[in-house]
């Protein structure tokens, strides 16, 4: 019996080391909005960061092809191998299905024997460059959380850029250079990912890791290293998420490498496996990727932990009274205070900065304008404490609020920009600095005083 109980409390050790080694303790969670929670006042809702969790990217793209019909079969070719042109027994014919190997083919579902594969036509017109542009899309902005790993069935390419777009495809940036010789392809000094810093994490290196030697048989991958740059923040085994998340935090530009709406390989040259191309037998050079894998999650500015795909389209479910793909924006009527993304800080819970509603009682507005120059000294128009002066405005003698450069009305309830079409150009930013340092210490009851309203009125 006693045994017994050992070895349950054995596995619930396990379980929970298990556990623990999933989430180590200084690891935010980041994966519930909001809570209920007992306070002073009663229950009220605690509001914390969030994000989806993250997930194969793959199955929510689309891809695009350029030139559009470089996929093989259209007519059907035979293909030879790289290492041996006698051996000709890879056919292509696209109208037969068991002979096809259209792009859908690297995103599919890997590990059947053999393997499916996207095949482009080959080299026919050496020495005019083979080249190939493979555009994924996904008209979302999404964080990478994981290698970005291209499996090749024919050798991997000599020459290939993977690039990055952050404006739906509108700009490109490259984010990194893979070449058997960098120098001569794209005259950048060959460097690998370990001999970047913190200090140099953002520089666009080329590699020849993924290029070299004719052994491709044994590795047919080419990546594009997330981890080992997160690992430059989280120490090799990410043990400190916290050092990480901190930096995503402060650094924008940290934040924005890891973030996308596209990704393109461009295939520049195929693989020849020697120096000379054999100009009588182009059937040995094509290109050919079985898999693709890219990891991440949506981009939702820590408002929302789920991120649903409907209509092929994929969007955030937006928390915190905030709204728009990414939660970029407060919702209507909770423009209270300015939009802010979430924050990671402090760990593990980080920061929701909530959108909050713009009236924060319905008896202040009404009776402020009958308020006679008699009663003045009565009246108390504002109030600093309770914060009755909207959007930063301050509270004068309890008489007027005076409003920031960007509002006006009794409370500075309206924006001044409020009648023009469009809403207010660079309101964002206006808004963001008006809130003047000494409030801030103020937020947390005004948030309270919100949520306790809010759940009044439920
Ligand atoms: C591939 O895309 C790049 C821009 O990223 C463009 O300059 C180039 O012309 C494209 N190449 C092909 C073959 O479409
Ligand atoms: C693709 O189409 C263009 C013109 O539309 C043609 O010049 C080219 O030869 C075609 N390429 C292949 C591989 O069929
Ligand atoms: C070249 O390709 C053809 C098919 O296009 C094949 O029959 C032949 O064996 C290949 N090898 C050589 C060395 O010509
Ligand atoms: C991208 O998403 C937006 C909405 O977020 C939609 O209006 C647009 O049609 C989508 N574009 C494509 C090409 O799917
Ligand atoms: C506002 O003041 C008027 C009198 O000036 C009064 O009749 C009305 O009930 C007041 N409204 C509220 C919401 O207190
Ligand atoms: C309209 C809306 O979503 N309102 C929500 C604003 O936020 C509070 C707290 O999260 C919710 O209780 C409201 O439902
Ligand atoms: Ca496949």
């Amino acid at each position: 019996m006693r045994w017994l109980a050992l070895l349950t409390l054995q596995a619930a050790w396990a379980g929970l080391c298990q556990a623990m080694q999933h989430y180590p303790s200084v690891w935010g969670h980041y994966d519930v909005c909001k809570s209920q929670v007992y306070t002073d006042e009663g229950l009220t809702w605690d509001y914390m960061a969030c994000q989806p969790e993250a997930t194969d990217m793959t199955k929510y793209l689309r891809v695009t092809l350029d030139p559009p019909n470089i996929t093989c079969g259209d007519p059907p070719e035979t293909y030879c191998a790289l290492e041996n042109p006698y051996m000709c027994n890879n056919e292509c014919d696209a109208s037969t299905e068991e002979l096809a190997h259209p792009p859908e083919l690297m995103f599919d579902f890997e590990g059947r024997n053999p393997t499916t594969f996207w095949q482009s036509s080959s080299w026919k017109k050496y020495p005019k460059p083979l080249q190939v542009n493979i555009t994924l899309s996904w008209n979302k902005t999404i964080e990478l959380t994981d290698d970005i790993v291209i499996t090749f069935e024919s050798g991997r390419p000599e020459q290939m850029v993977l690039e990055k777009s952050l404006d739906y495809g509108r700009s490109w940036q490259p984010y990194q250079f893979y070449a058997t010789d960098c120098l001569d392809a794209f005259i950048m000094e060959p460097k690998t990912v370990h001999e970047l810093t913190q200090q140099t994490l953002l520089d666009i290196i080329c590699t020849e890791d993924y290029s070299r030697g004719y052994v491709w048989k044994y590795d047919k991958t080419v990546r594009f290293e997330i981890k080992d740059r997160f690992a430059l923040f989280a120490g090799p085994r990410l043990h400190n998420m916290a050092s990480l998340y901190g930096q995503l935090d402060t650094t924008k530009n940290l934040r924005d490498f890891f973030t996308i709406t596209d990704l393109r390989i461009r295939l520049l040259r195929p693989a020849t496996g020697a120096t000379m191309v054999d100009e009588y037998n182009l059937s040995r050079y094509f290109y050919a990727i079985s898999d693709i894998k890219v990891q991440g999650r949506c981009k939702c500015n820590l408002h929302a932990n789920s991120c649903v795909f409907d209509k092929e389209k994929l969007a955030c479910e937006c928390e915190h009274n905030t709204t728009g793909p990414d939660c970029s924006r407060c919702k209507k009527n909770y423009q209270g205070r300015a939009w802010s993304v979430g924050s990671y800080l402090p760990i593990p819970k980080g920061t929701a900065n909530i959108c909050i509603p713009n009236y924060l009682g319905p008896v202040i507005r009404p009776n402020v304008s009958s308020l006679g120059v008699a009663n003045r000294n009565q009246a108390r128009v504002c109030d600093n404490l309770m914060m009755r002066c909207q959007n930063g405005g301050v509270c004068h003698n309890n008489q007027r609020c005076h409003c920031t450069p960007g509002f006006t009305g009794l409370l500075c309830e309206k924006p001044r920009c409020e009648s023009e079409a469009g809403g207010c150009p660079g309101a964002k930013s206006g808004q963001a600095a008006l809130l003047p340092p000494g409030r801030v210490a103020q937020l947390p009851l005004l948030m309270t005083i919100a949520a306790s309203l809010l759940l009044r009125a439920l």
